[in-house]
């Protein structure tokens, strides 16, 4: 062989050498790591520019939306702590899976889409809050918080049992994951990781380091906080999850000694308390205020965490093929409608938020406003580990939306149902339907006058839902067609009333 076609060769080879590693890339499933926050509202984070921006930054959050993309119109089925985590591990909506409420049993043994990823090579890992009773089945590692976990020094609870953690929820939570990462997993295999906080759920207390981030500032107030529910039907009159009349002195805004948190923690506020005692409307404002501060430097722990998980992954080369997303169980009322709370099928708690990176497949900085709701994330988790798709899960995959390329028959609509009474916060039974632009609620069972009460939203012309237009002639027509659409879906996923 002359020199020059030595040379040729050695080149040829290591062309094809090149070439088989970025197929191998590419060809590569990919990892996932779901970051599942506890009642976070779309309000307090940055990428969603709502209410508390640019006051609640969330650059970490946000990095993933401005690397990937934000959806929009991300809502849940059943807007409850359980019932959503439920739905997210079966892809069915909670009638189907049994976890209707909080207090419903779980039946493990039915199908979960982890139990498929494992089957199908995946190791899969469950850290932080779950709210199911019960051993996890489908998980190679799981570390979760029994029942709501606590902010500080919380109880965890293993395959092998109980035991005390000491510190911050956020932190520990974060700290297990990078663990696993770190030194547990099995690099030749690809992992979804499930990084699940307790925060920012009530009672809202933040690590002592975040707890004076919004000391000195105003926190803006929804144009809605002294809501008379005029117009609305008898649910919203009755619920219990209003600021002024339902949260607490003592343990939401923290002046009694038994709230949850390092003693001490709150001296000043009580001393503040004592001296001022505010009243009336002037209470009001102040429980708005120190609620906001508290949640908002409860996100602050999630977002300097999420952080943290961003960093490994790009310090050890895992960021190019890990798909990384940002959730919550459901949304929140920040003082919307003067409440705290979720439940109802109003916008605020209807909605999640969900963001996702994935390196060379999302377009960085793209927005979504299709419908998808929690029903999706099982099979778009199944989906993007190129597995298949049970046929009897509810959902669809979002990975085409992902690239930016949206099926021409996607969903329209999307159905809601919350089972919760007689429960905390007192939210009548209702389902719903939704079409982006209307949205028509039913409100029924024990108590609901008449067998049903209904409300219907014109979200264009009334994105607060101040304005129950169901009676209004003018829009009769609409009424209709959303019963229609309500019955369909009903046939469609399989729900009964009782
Ligand atoms: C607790 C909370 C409620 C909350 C439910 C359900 N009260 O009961 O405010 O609605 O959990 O929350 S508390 O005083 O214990 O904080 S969920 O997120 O688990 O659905
Ligand atoms: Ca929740």
């Amino acid at each position: 062989m002359t020199k020059q076609n030595l040379i040729n060769t050695k080149i040829g080879a290591l062309f094809l050498f090149a070439a088989c590693n970025t197929l191998q890339a590419t060809s590569k499933k990919p990892n996932i790591i779901w970051i599942f926050s506890d009642d976070h509202s779309v309000q307090a984070i940055g990428a969603y520019h709502g209410r508390f921006a640019p006051l609640n930054p969330t650059p970490n959050i946000d990095k993933i939306a401005n690397e990937g993309m934000r959806f929009d119109r991300c809502y849940v089925a059943n807007s409850i702590c359980a019932p959503s985590r439920a739905t997210l591990l079966t892809g069915l909506h909670s009638h189907l899976n049994g976890k209707i409420d909080n207090k419903a049993p779980f039946d493990h043994n039915q199908q979960q889409f982890q139990k498929i990823l494992q089957k199908n090579g995946y190791q899969t890992v469950l850290i932080g809050k779950i709210h199911i009773d019960g051993k996890m089945q489908g998980f190679d590692h799981w570390e979760v918080l029994p029942g709501q976990g606590e902010y500080y020094n919380p109880e965890f609870i293993s395959e092998s049992g109980k035991y005390r953690a000491n510190g911050y929820v956020t932190d520990i939570i974060t700290d297990k994951a990078l663990d696993w990462l770190q030194n547990k997993r099995d690099k030749n295999k690809p992992f979804m990781l499930m990084i699940h906080h307790k925060s920012p759920h009530r009672n809202w207390i933040p690590a002592q380091r975040d707890m004076h981030k919004y000391d000195n500032v105003e926190i803006p107030e929804p144009d809605n906080l002294f809501d008379d529910y005029n117009t609305r039907t008898t649910a919203a009159h009755k619920q219990k999850m209003s600021i002024d009349i339902d949260m607490t002195l003592d343990k939401d805004l923290k002046l009694g000694d038994d709230f949850g948190g390092p003693a001490g923690m709150y001296n000043e506020r009580k001393e503040w308390f004592a001296k001022n005692n505010p009243t009336g409307k002037d209470l009001v404002h102040w429980k708005y205020q120190t609620y906001l501060k508290d949640y908002l430097s409860c996100v602050w722990g999630v977002d300097e965490n999420v952080g943290r998980v961003l960093d490994y992954l790009e310090k050890n080369g895992l960021d190019k093929n890990t798909v990384v997303c940002y959730s919550s169980d459901q949304g929140f009322y920040n003082g919307e409608h003067g409440w705290f709370d979720k439940r109802f099928m109003y916008e605020e708690s209807f909605r999640t938020p969900l963001l996702v990176r994935w390196p060379g497949h999302i377009k960085a900085g793209s927005v979504n406003t299709d419908l998808v709701q929690n029903i999706d994330f099982a099979e778009t988790f199944l989906d993007l580990a190129k597995t298949k798709i049970p046929e009897n899960m509810q959902g669809v995959s979002i990975v085409p939306l992902l690239k930016s390329k949206t099926p021409a028959d996607w969903r329209r609509s999307l159905y809601y149902h919350y089972y919760e009474y007689p429960g905390a916060h007192n939210v009548r039974k209702h389902e719903g339907v939704t079409d982006k632009r209307y949205k028509l609620i039913r409100f029924y069972g024990k108590d609901v006058p008449g067998g049903g009460e209904w409300e219907l939203y014109d979200l264009e012309k009334d994105p607060s839902e101040m304005n129950n237009v169901y009676d209004n002639q003018e829009y009769a027509e609409i009424v209709v067609q959303l019963k229609k659409e309500l019955a369909n879906l009903r046939v469609k996923y399989k729900a009964n009333l009782d």
